[in-house]
């Protein structure tokens, strides 16, 4: 199959004819070709997004909200195309495609078109003079979406962008281009008006920077590697555009001794090794304090290995592969890094798998102890199937390692008293700490981090100002 870009309501072919082969990363095979698209292209896509500003900026929030939720009923007929297409894509497994990425991209389009339908500017009264707040759109968005939870995250964004008022070219991964395209079909089937939804298929060299730094884009909302967000902010920092930025992670899961052991190790492993690791949230670094130290990594290390790992498509997988051959040497090279800086591999390696899946990116879940808590391993985000677990004595410990990263998106604290895993997340310098749950989402809550993991917050009403210009007119009574 090859994809085309779809610009102004049209599936189109790109200019030049450099193409980008999609593979499994179960198998290795290809099974789609992806356009390398020109700086031309992504001018069509923006000019189209530009002509269709006006007409799209005049529909009321009413009207918007609608298509939200014609996308939603639509997306929601292909529910099961999402779900194989993601896992087929992404490594994943069907069950998590299901339950996470086809449920979410239909749920952030429902929410959304809530969300805009329900909004309200604010009224602020002095005694002489009346302020009134309206949230007008921004213009044009450039939307970027890396591999991990392609369309979860490309609806995560286009909702609330259009739902605002603006008109946005997306740029999926080049690695993960299916949703996107399904997407892009859902769009055309509906009869959204031409030019406010747009896509551009390539890598980032090619399409993703010249969208950035593109004079008639006016945000960009990117959610990728700290590495890549710091050129896009780089690129977009000398226009003045709106810019949020969704980076990487390095999440601590705190394990205090008053926890509930059953409930800490199921979530603690599903929070390390969900998606094969390759969530930002995911907690990479295990602390466990000194009394149940022993017993919890024991129980931790016997749930690993019981993880049922192999071929994305059968029900019961719980573990896929990694996105790329590229993505599982880098991971490859930290799990060596691991031993060079003194670290035990207390389980991992490779797992055995039928012949079929023999070309496909697989690594078996990994635990490494005994580093130190500033070692590489446990700072730096690897973004796959590998923990380092550490012991601490007191809670102020526990905070202190869980403090010592650049990142600061995430955590999760477990233990029986609340008041205490509240105190303990509280002092957490990250975007976001659950106690004994983890990647328990709210949509109205606000999701992004500090430092490292980014700037700005997206969801609920902070994703409505993010898209929006709040506008303040002023009238003096008469
Ligand atoms: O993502 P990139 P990569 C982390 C993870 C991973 C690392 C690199 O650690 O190992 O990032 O992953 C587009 N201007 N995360 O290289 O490059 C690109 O085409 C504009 C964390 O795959 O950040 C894709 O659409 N766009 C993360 C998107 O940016 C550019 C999820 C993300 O790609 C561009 C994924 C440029 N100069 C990886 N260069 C998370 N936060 O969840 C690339 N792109």
């Amino acid at each position: 199959m090859d994809l085309m870009n779809y610009i102004n309501g049209r599936f189109q072919a790109h200019s030049g004819d450099e193409w980008l082969e999609v593979l499994e990363p179960a198998t290795g095979r290809q099974f789609a070709r992806v356009p390398l698209s020109s700086p031309s292209d992504v001018d069509s896509a923006v000019l189209a997004a530009r002509d269709a500003q006006a007409g799209w900026r005049e529909a009321s929030q009413s009207e918007r909200a609608d298509w939200l939720d014609k996308i939603a009923d639509e997306l929601e007929s292909r529910y099961e195309d999402i779900a194989s297409l993601e896992s087929r894509d992404t490594g994943k497994p069907i069950s998590l495609a299901r339950a996470v990425d086809a449920h979410r991209s239909v749920s952030n389009f429902r929410f959304f078109a809530e969300m805009v339908r329900e909004h309200q500017g604010e009224v602020f009264e002095m005694p002489d003079a009346t302020n009134f707040v309206t949230h007008k759109p921004v213009g044009v968005g450039a939307l970027i979406t890396p591999w991990n939870l392609p369309l979860y995250l490309l609806s995560w964004k286009v909702a609330p962008a259009i739902g605002m008022g603006n008109t946005v070219v997306c740029k999926p991964s080049e690695l993960t281009p299916m949703t996107a395209n399904l997407l892009m079909e859902v769009v055309d089937k509906v009869g959204l008006p031409p030019g406010v939804i747009n896509l551009v298929h390539g890598d980032g060299r090619g399409a993703g920077s010249t969208l950035v730094s593109h004079r008639d884009v006016d945000l960009v909302s990117f959610t990728g590697g700290t590495l890549t967000g710091s050129k896009v902010a780089e690129a977009a920092a000398p226009q003045f555009k709106k810019i949020s930025l969704e980076l990487g992670g390095k999440n601590s899961s705190i394990v205090l001794d008053d926890c509930d052991i059953d409930l800490a190790v199921k979530g603690v492993v599903r929070s390390g090794f969900m998606n094969q690791g390759q969530v930002c949230l995911c907690g990479s670094r295990v602390l466990v304090q000194d009394g149940i130290y022993d017993l919890f990594v024991g129980r931790f290390i016997e749930e690993v290995e019981s993880m049922k790992i192999g071929d994305p498509s059968d029900e019961q997988t719980e573990l896929g592969a990694l996105i790329s051959a590229e993505h599982l040497k880098k991971v490859e090279g930290y799990i060596e890094l691991a031993k060079e800086e003194g670290g035990t591999v207390l389980t991992g390696g490779y797992p055995c798998l039928p012949k079929p899946l023999a070309g496909g990116n697989w690594i078996a879940p990994t635990v490494v102890s005994g580093l130190k808590t500033d070692s590489r391993c446990s700072t730096e985000e690897i973004f796959g199937p590998v923990v380092t677990v550490h012991r601490f004595h007191d809670d102020e410990e526990a905070v202190r390692i869980a403090n010592n990263t650049r990142y600061g998106l995430a955590g999760s604290v477990w233990t029986g008293d609340t008041s205490r895993g509240k105190k303990v997340a509280d002092s957490i310098h990250t975007g976001m700490v659950w106690v004994n749950t983890w990647l328990h989402r709210d949509l109205r809550a606000p999701f992004g981090g500090v430092g490292d993991s980014g700037v700005g917050r997206e969801g609920g009403k902070w994703s409505l100002g993010f898209f929006s210009e709040a506008t303040n007119v002023c009238v003096k009574h008469d």
